[in-house]
């Protein structure tokens, strides 16, 4: 019988970050088997990061939740809605609306969220919705707020193309947002002039591609903008036209800044006067600035201000919605703004109408023929979970998000879901942190088999599309809400039959008396029905009733303000902290492979073997003082915990200040969370938490026994050790251990870990040096477990190692494996720098002493940066680090 192969195209979203690219996936019987860049998409033009282009290598069935279930029992769907339909209810009889509440996220599409906020706001009737956006983009939404009236980014991405100088603030875009910043790289090229300034405590990834690097005291961006104001204004480079027609507040943003002269900015920042002269002076000679900020600006007590110290320097300069200049705030998660567009956020309403504002109340009520309506804003992310620890919150319905890992005081926040009389989550995997916590799970649909809309950075709307069948009995979230406001009564309201449906009524209430009068008008978007939504291209709003779209805003000078001038707003620093016995500030952020909790990109081997463990960044003066070494785990204390994590030394890091990634969870390791340690401390306007300025101590563990495991697929681990680390190899899984007391008998400890598997042979290998010990079992010639244990950290080739998954072995071979490296004959590729391509740290390194002088010349020897790009830093820094070593000799 012949089998038909039904092999398709479908255009679709990244489900990564808000630069969000364009994709084609490319389908065969119900699987994608293969993902490449939208050449016709405007975010990427066909580029993709390592990220985005292994998507399809996270998807599959395992750990995906297949069906919903109630305390740990399979149920159905209809059990599982009336269930949580009538908590809400009894909950909201006895104890008010507000003692209900959603918690969401930039990864809902837009019409999930914009359900979400329906049911809650003009059904429910209070605001408790809020979304981890809180935790990412509240302080640029304050800040847009105070400057423009309105939360609007003036900017869109060909202004990073076309600016002389981009300075990139608490932005490492190298690593986050990966195609804009190849973007800009391709630009610089064709325009060698254009400078780009980073400006961060850290020297990261994005450094590595910088004319200008401003390594300032960690929380000091205030005294840097309000210096970069003085400077602009007392040297005259101002528009002093645009600011009387078109702003209010210059004279006292004036004087407020002019005690912010260099001396006082370098005490203040750390940063050496002449780096600050250089930095001014650029800024002062190029009217085509972009100031790019993310985390290091919003995640910070004062992120508001921040943000608004820097606008105020673009208003200053009339540099704002011109081609090349302007203030822009990058989103994070692929649907942070769509998330905004429907007032995700519980101090905000649906399109752009104002909480705040009872004639906006009005208008949204009559729209949506709301039986009530929240009339003021609900309980902030954090806000929220310390209400639902003190019970004044008792059902809470969680979408999404891991709020156990990426919360601040996440312990805490474990503690009140664990308190809570009624927690629902819908979510994709069943061994997430927060599912471990649900007592009602839903399966959701994913990426690939969800349909509907998503905002980027730059105010593009795109599509998600549904490529593939939902898995088991995944439902979209849009429905699972849906079906409880339609089980809670409200069945008119609520009766949508597709996102099409969905995104009509919210277009239409942003076209609600609009004529230009709110920055998000989608007028031209009314009434495009099914056909107009299945085949929408790529979009910017605003967009008028022609159909007219809008790159840039703010050109004309008319903001959304009452009187429609843009507003200075007097940044005030906060006061630094300071305690002898947490004497280090801990920041926290991202790396290049890891999507935030990893539960999609630590699926996929090509994103999981960059950087495999959880890590500490410290300079090596401050690791010598207290006592830690390269390699060797690092125990990290703050007021609310402890955490274990791999030491690595260097001199990118700032003394004082320390570097954890946020990214680990107790599915991936034994106790790596970082955000247990982080102080919950917020920004007084935004309720943003300050994820960069924990204090925190660091000292040694005192680490006796080092380990490294591999587990063939079929072999579970059973990891017993204070510290252990998980991730996927090809083949498996690779483990590292660390313990503090030798257990009895290391060959009961490696059969207890494999779990003593039949038919196995087992090697064992003892050196005469005390506390060395290594273990491998074969069934038939397939290695499918291996331990090697010794008193420091383990130095064997990874890489080769966990090949040997792949490989037969009798004889020889499988004490060559136990030697734990390669024959001589057999080359080691070292640490993988290039995910796409594989290629590994010593084969790069090859390259280089052979003459490879540029990351071009690497990658013609050996395909390494060739392709998404995002390793391009990498390898640049290894170039770097090499040249300096030869110098050295
Ligand atoms: N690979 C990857 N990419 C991602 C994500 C991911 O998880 N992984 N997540 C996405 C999301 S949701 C977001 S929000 C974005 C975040 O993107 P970014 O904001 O670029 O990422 P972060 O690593 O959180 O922080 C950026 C930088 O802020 C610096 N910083 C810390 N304190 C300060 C300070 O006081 N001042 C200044 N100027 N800088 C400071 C840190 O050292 C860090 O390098 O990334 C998106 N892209
Ligand atoms: N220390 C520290 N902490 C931080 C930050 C930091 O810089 N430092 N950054 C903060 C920021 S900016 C952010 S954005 C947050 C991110 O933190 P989270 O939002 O908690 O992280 P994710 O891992 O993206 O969680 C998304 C969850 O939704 C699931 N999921 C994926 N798609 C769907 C879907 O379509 N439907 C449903 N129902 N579920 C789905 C995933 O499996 C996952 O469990 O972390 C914040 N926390
Ligand atoms: S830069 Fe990478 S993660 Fe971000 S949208 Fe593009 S492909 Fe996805
Ligand atoms: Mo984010």
């Amino acid at each position: 019988m012949v089998q038909v192969l039904d092999s398709h195209d479908v255009k679709t979203t990244c489900a990564y970050c808000g630069v969000g690219c364009g994709i084609i996936a490319r389908v065969e019987n119900d699987e994608i088997v293969s993902v490449r860049g939208d050449e016709d998409h405007p975010a990427n033009f066909g580029r993709l990061c390592a990220k985005g282009m292994s998507l399809h290598e996270t998807m599959g069935q395992k750990h995906r939740i297949l069906h919903p279930q109630i305390d740990g029992k399979r149920a159905s769907w209809d059990t599982a809605i009336k269930k949580i339909a009538d908590k809400f209810r009894t909950v909201i009889e006895e104890h008010g609306p507000e003692s209900v509440a959603f918690y969401v996220s930039g990864q809902c599409l837009t019409e999930d969220y914009y359900v979400a906020n329906k049911l809650m706001k003009g059904y429910v009737g209070a605001a408790n919705i809020d979304t981890n956006s809180r935790l990412c983009m509240a302080s640029s939404v304050v800040g847009h707020k105070r400057a423009f009236g309105s939360d609007t980014v003036p900017g869109c991405y060909e202004d990073l193309e076309l600016a002389d100088v981009i300075i990139l603030v608490g932005s490492n875009m190298a690593w986050c947002h990966p195609v804009l910043y190849q973007r800009i790289l391709a630009a610089k090229k064709t325009r060698p002039n254009m400078k780009i300034i980073v400006v961060d405590p850290r020297e990261t990834a994005s450094c590595d591609m910088a004319d200008l690097h401003i390594p300032l005291t960690s929380g000091s961006d205030i005294a840097l903008f309000q210096g970069l104001f003085n400077a602009l204004d007392t040297d005259g480079v101002r528009d002093l036209d645009f600011v009387n027609v078109h702003t209010n507040g210059y004279s006292e943003a004036a004087k407020a800044s002019v005690s912010f002269d260099i001396k006082r900015v370098s005490r203040e920042t750390g940063v050496d006067a002449n780096t600050l002269k250089s930095f001014y002076d650029l800024v002062k000679a190029s009217p085509k600035t972009v100031t790019v900020y993310s985390q290091g600006v919003n995640q910070a007590v004062d992120g508001t201000d921040k943000v608004n110290a820097i606008i105020n320097t673009h208003l200053l300069t009339g540099r704002i919605g011109k081609p090349g200049s302007g203030p822009f705030s990058i989103t994070g998660q692929p649907n942070a703004m769509g998330g905004r567009e429907v007032g995700g956020l519980a101090n905000q309403l649906a399109s752009h109408f104002d909480l705040a504002q009872s004639k906006d109340r009005d208008i949204v009520q009559n729209y949506w023929n709301a039986p009530t309506m929240a009339q003021s804003s609900g309980y902030m992310a954090v806000e929220l979970f310390d209400a639902i620890h003190r019970g004044d919150v008792k059902a809470v319905w969680i979408m999404a998000t891991n709020p156990v890992v990426s919360m601040p005081d996440a312990d805490h926040v474990r503690e009140a879901l664990e308190k809570c009389e009624l927690v629902v989550v819908s979510d994709l995997y069943d061994n997430t942190d927060t599912v471990k916590c649900a007592d009602i799970i839903l399966p959701a649909t994913g990426w690939g088999e969800k349909d509907g809309t998503i905002t980027n950075s730059e105010r593009c709307i795109s599509r998600q599309r549904a490529v593939i069948s939902a898995l088991g009995e995944s439902r979209h979230d849009w429905q699972a809400m849906c079906d409880v406001a339609i089980q809670m009564g409200w069945a008119d309201a609520f009766a949508f039959e597709n996102p099409a449906e969905i995104f009509e009524e919210y277009a239409g209430l942003c076209a609600l008396d609009n004529n230009g009068s709110r920055d998000l008008d989608l007028s031209g978007l009314c009434g495009i029905g099914q056909d107009g939504y299945d085949t929408l291209a790529p979009v910017q709003w605003p967009i008028d009733k022609m159909g007219k779209s809008q790159a840039r805003l703010f050109a004309d000078g008319l903001f959304f303000t009452a009187d429609r001038k843009a507003k200075f707003v007097i940044a005030q620093k906060s006061e630094k902290r300071e305690s002898e016995q947490y004497p280090f500030t801990l920041n926290t952020g991202r790396i290049r492979d890891q999507w935030h909790t990893m539960t999609r990109t630590g699926r996929a081997v090509r994103l999981s073997q960059h950087i495999t463990e959880p890590f500490i960044d410290i300079h090596p003066d401050d690791a010598r003082a207290a006592d830690i070494y390269e390699d060797e785990i690092t125990a990290v204390q703050s007021v609310h915990g402890q955490i274990l994590v791999r030491a690595r030394l260097t001199k990118r890091q700032a003394k004082g200040s320390v570097f954890v990634p946020m990214h680990w969870t107790d599915a991936h390791t034994a106790n790596g969370r970082v955000d247990k340690l982080v102080t919950p401390n917020v920004d007084p306007f935004s309720g943003q938490p300050a994820f960069k300025s924990t204090l925190v101590n660091v000292t040694r563990f005192k680490t006796v026994w080092y380990g490294f495991a591999i587990f063939a697929e079929g072999i579970t681990p059973h990891l017993n050790a204070p510290y252990w680390t998980r991730s996927v190899v090809d083949g498996g899984e690779q483990v590292e251990l660390a313990g503090i007391e030798i257990p009895n008998d290391w060959a009961d400890y490696a059969g207890d870990m494999c779990g003593n598997p039949d038919n196995t042979e087992v090697l064992v290998y003892k050196e005469e040096r005390e506390g060395v010990f290594r273990t491998a079992y074969f069934k038939d010639d397939k290695l499918v477990f291996t331990l090697f244990i010794a008193p420091e950290p383990i130095s064997l080739s990874r890489t080769w190692t966990v090949e040997q998954l792949k490989n037969t072995h009798s004889g020889m071979s499988r004490y060559t494996l136990l030697a734990g490296r390669a024959g001589d004959d057999v080359p080691d590729k070292g640490a993988i720098i290039c995910a796409c391509l594989g290629v590994g740290v010593n084969q790069i390194l090859e390259a280089i002493q052979t003459g490879a002088s540029t990351v071009d010349a690497v990658g013609e020897c050996t395909g390494a940066g060739t392709n998404c790009g995002s390793c391009r830093s990498d390898i640049s820094h290894l170039l770097q680090q090499n040249t300096h070593v030869e110098a050295n000799q």
